[in-house]
């Protein structure tokens, strides 16, 4: 396994409660005063990079419970500043900032804690906030003083907000709420159709690059249809913060809706490949996404991204526990269900698609995922994929350019004979990544997330080129 390099991390940890301080560093939520009436933990960790950062900041009550809050602090430096927000209604005046609680975590019973963030710009230092109230009370502390990491670079000048007022419909006005109807992807008139977009890499390393400009540039650049968002559950992903990555692909999901871009919500289990093993995770997440999410027409759910080393069986029983968890809050969404052999229909397991077409989900409303990575899968793939496409509903969730690692050149002729075949069978994809890794997959090149352009000669990859060329081409969605 590859170590990535990970921006610099700083913890500062902020209690008070009638008096009551703790401070530490790099330390967890200190345990609460459960004698204050008022009171409240908070902790504000950033990831820094030159003239930008990511603030993930976690409330706790330590006061009686609330029914909304806001919370309040102050930068200490003029040229701190608050972008992209999530979980909050964000506000600043200033070097004041105020996050406004927002319809489902408003409520906090004491003891209860809750995770918001933003992505933020800095120019001559980035220290961290000294004092943070919640409805009005001080969350009473000190912090140790920090220094921030000099720049590397200078600071980016930051073009004008790209956001034009929608040109035309979006994706999500044309086809409302899809559904599956025979082996097609539909739309709200009943009419097959093919969503091409771009897959997240996993947003616990690369929240960076998941912000106003870029996915302003994935939907009016690229012309997307769907946005990915790849939230791992192990790798530090998911089962580190629950509620915190909830949050953030509830967040993305807001994003996409306010671009008119359908939201594939990937539970990206990859290693250990039993999807049972995170099959309680599973169904609190899903529980929580689909329940917040109930309302809204763009929303897909992924339940397993890549199950490996397990039978059908046994993936077919985690789906069946699953799937009643989003149905009973999301009645008509669709759900894509991971295949044998990291997704690959059993092909890689030396199966094929019969153990799925004999044996399918005990559900309606299910399409079947397959992965493939150009440079390593390839005829054998391609003619299992078209044979299953007659049987089947499929969706590739996941695909890759280069080979099966992430990693190596772009196999053009192999990248375009797979999506001419989907073309052609109006199979929905997602191109791995969207994201700046110093990688062959990845669409954007190292250091753009760093930025503010997303759009333009200078920051696509080879692979980034191709699928921009591949996605932006007219959808032709039928209307009627
Ligand atoms: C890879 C990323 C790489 C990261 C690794 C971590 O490209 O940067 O270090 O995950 O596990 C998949 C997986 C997907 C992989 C991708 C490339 O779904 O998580 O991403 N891949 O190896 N299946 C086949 C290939």
């Amino acid at each position: 396994m590859k170590l990535l390099p990970r921006p610099s991390r700083r913890t500062l940890v902020m209690a008070g409660a009638v008096g009551a301080l703790t401070v530490a560093a790099s330390a967890a939520v200190p345990a609460a005063d459960a004698q204050a009436a008022t009171g409240c933990a908070v902790t504000y960790t950033t990831s820094s990079w030159s003239g930008g950062f990511t603030a993930n900041i976690t409330i706790k009550n330590l006061g009686d419970a609330v029914d909304g809050w806001t919370l309040g602090f102050t930068f200490p430096d003029a040229g701190q500043g608050v972008g992209q927000g999530w979980s909050a209604t964000w506000s600043q005046t200033g070097t004041a900032v105020t996050a406004r609680s927002v319809s489902w975590n408003g409520a906090l019973a004491t003891g209860a804690s809750t995770s918001v963030g933003f992505n933020g710009t800095w120019s001559a230092a980035n220290p961290a906030p000294t004092t943070f109230t919640l409805n009005g009370t001080a969350c009473t502390g000190t912090t140790t003083p920090t220094t921030p990491p000099a720049p590397t670079t200078p600071p980016p000048t930051t073009p004008p907000p790209t956001t034009p007022p929608p040109g035309g419909q979006t994706p999500v006005a044309v086809n409302g709420q899809l559904r599956v109807c025979g082996v097609n992807l539909c739309n709200q008139y009943g009419r097959p159709i093919q969503l091409r977009g771009m897959s997240t890499h996993g947003i616990q390393w690369f929240a960076r690059c998941y912000n106003d400009a870029s996915l302003d540039a994935l939907a009016d650049d690229w012309r997307a249809d769907l946005l990915r968002i790849a939230m791992y559950v192990q790798e530090d992903g998911y089962e580190t913060d629950p509620p915190g990555f909830t949050n953030r692909v509830n967040a993305l999901v807001d994003e996409a809706e306010q671009r008119g871009m359908y939201a594939l919500i990937d539970f990206h289990t990859l290693t250990p490949g039993d999807p049972m093993h995170n099959l309680d995770r599973a169904k609190t997440f899903f529980a929580a996404v689909s329940a917040r999410n109930a309302a809204k027409k763009n929303v897909i759910y992924e339940i397993a991204n890549e199950p490996n080393g397990v039978s059908w069986a046994t993936i077919k029983s985690y789906a069946e526990q699953v799937i009643p968890v989003i149905r009973a809050n999301d009645p008509d969404a669709v759900v894509v269900v991971g295949t044998r052999g990291w997704s690959s229909l059993g092909v890689s397991d030396g199966a094929n698609a019969n153990e799925v077409i004999d044996n399918p989900v005990n559900a309606t409303n299910v399409m079947y995922t397959f992965h493939f990575y150009a440079a390593s899968h390839r005829d054998n793939y391609r003619a299992e994929v078209e044979r299953a496409a007659a049987r089947l509903p499929l969706f590739v969730t996941e695909f890759g350019t280069v080979a099966y690692t992430g990693d190596g050149a772009v196999d053009v002729a192999s990248s375009n004979a797979w999506l001419d075949l989907l073309d052609r069978l109006k199979i929905s994809y997602a191109n791995w990544t969207y994201s700046d890794k110093a990688e062959g997959s990845a669409a954007l090149r190292p250091g753009t997330c760093a930025g503010s352009m997303y759009t333009g000669p200078g920051v696509l990859t080879e692979s980034g080129a191709l699928m921009r060329d591949r996605i932006r081409t007219p959808d032709n969605f039928p209307t009627a």
